[in-house]
């Protein structure tokens, strides 16, 4: 399927991984890339040199393109940013902030540049900074998460802008692939699906815990700090809201997710680590292959948006 994001990317399908930290390495971004979507780093907190290791071990695992995820919270972020043109990246995403001191480096350089945005405001700033194309990701995602639906953003963010738009958000199926295309998207970015990929080295207990997830199994802590983080209620979620409750310091709360995503991802930790996933997770029901994934939605889709059930 073509449209100006499988154009912009050179990729077969519209489909990009989201960038989640500790979950988007190069298995799983040489996987979705293989498949025909487009795979991504997630860059997340790691020290810069270590993210250039990555993207030579995926480039040993595809000839695809495949990007990078730019966490603008990460100290490393200024490195991460040169490395990326260094390594010849196709493009770059970007979340959790503001891209524009960046993207006139990265366009000089031929990096495509796709900053994630969570209201139309920001987008059409973005456009004006140079980007190719924005992800509009709604507050159904799991993990740092803005305060507008997918339903409501993404539509507004195609009228905002004339770049091409992803929609992210709620979206797991060729259901919500067809669904983000009528709202006037060119593309969907996927995370809760792809961390319980087959290729995801997220911990079984992890994959488990978004694969028996029901509907209203996520919950948003972070409130009150102004870094709103979606997640599988647990032991952890719960202990967070009672101290946002009684109105603990950023210090205070902070401690309780110190490492909090490494526990749940690496050591399989579904009690204290935070198990970041969207309010799709209760569609997820199996740990499927990406190519599975990927071309299971392509053909529902393409069903779909002939017009047939
Ligand atoms: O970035 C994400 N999702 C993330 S980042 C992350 S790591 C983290 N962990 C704990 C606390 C904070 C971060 C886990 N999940 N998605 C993209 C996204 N970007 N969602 C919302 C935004 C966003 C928010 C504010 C984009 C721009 C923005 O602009 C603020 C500004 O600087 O004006």
């Amino acid at each position: 399927m073509k449209t100006a994001v499988s154009e912009i990317l050179g990729i077969e399908y519209p489909i990009i991984q989201g960038g989640m930290a500790w979950v988007a390495e190069h298995h799983l971004a040489a996987a979705v890339s293989n498949a025909g979507g487009f795979g991504i780093i997630g860059a997340a907190s790691a020290p810069a040199e270590v993210v250039r290791e990555e993207i030579r071990r995926c480039k040993e695992l595809t000839d695809k393109p495949f990007g990078v995820n730019i966490m603008l919270l990460n100290p490393n972020a200024d490195a991460v940013a040169k490395i990326v043109v260094e390594e010849g990246v196709r493009a770059v995403t970007t979340g959790a902030g503001n891209p524009a001191k960046y993207v006139s480096f990265w366009k000089e350089h031929g990096v495509k540049v796709i900053p994630v945005v969570a209201s139309s405001a920001m987008a059409k700033m973005m456009e004006r900074a140079g980007a190719d194309a924005v992800v509009a990701e709604g507050m159904e995602s799991g993990g740092h998460i803005g305060s507008i639906t997918t339903f409501a953003l993404v539509p507004q963010v195609v009228d905002m802008v004339s770049i091409p738009v992803i929609a992210a958000g709620g979206i797991a199926d060729g259901r919500g692939f067809a669904a983000a295309l009528m709202l006037g998207a060119q593309g969907v970015q996927m995370g809760t699906r792809f961390v319980a990929a087959k290729e995801s080295v997220a911990h079984a207990n992890y994959k488990a815990k978004i694969i028996k997830a029901k509907d209203i199994d996520s919950t948003v802590t972070g409130m009150t700090t102004g870094h709103p983080v979606r997640s599988i209620r647990n032991a952890m979620t719960k202990e967070y809201q009672r101290l946002e409750k009684e109105g603990a310091d950023f210090m205070e709360l902070e401690k309780l997710t110190l490492g909090s995503l490494r526990k749940a991802v690496q050591d399989g930790d579904a009690t204290n680590g935070t198990l970041m996933a969207g309010q799709i997770a209760g569609l997820v029901k199996a740990e499927d292959t990406c190519y599975d994934i990927i071309h299971e939605i392509m053909a529902d889709a393409e069903k779909l948006l002939q017009g047939k059930r």
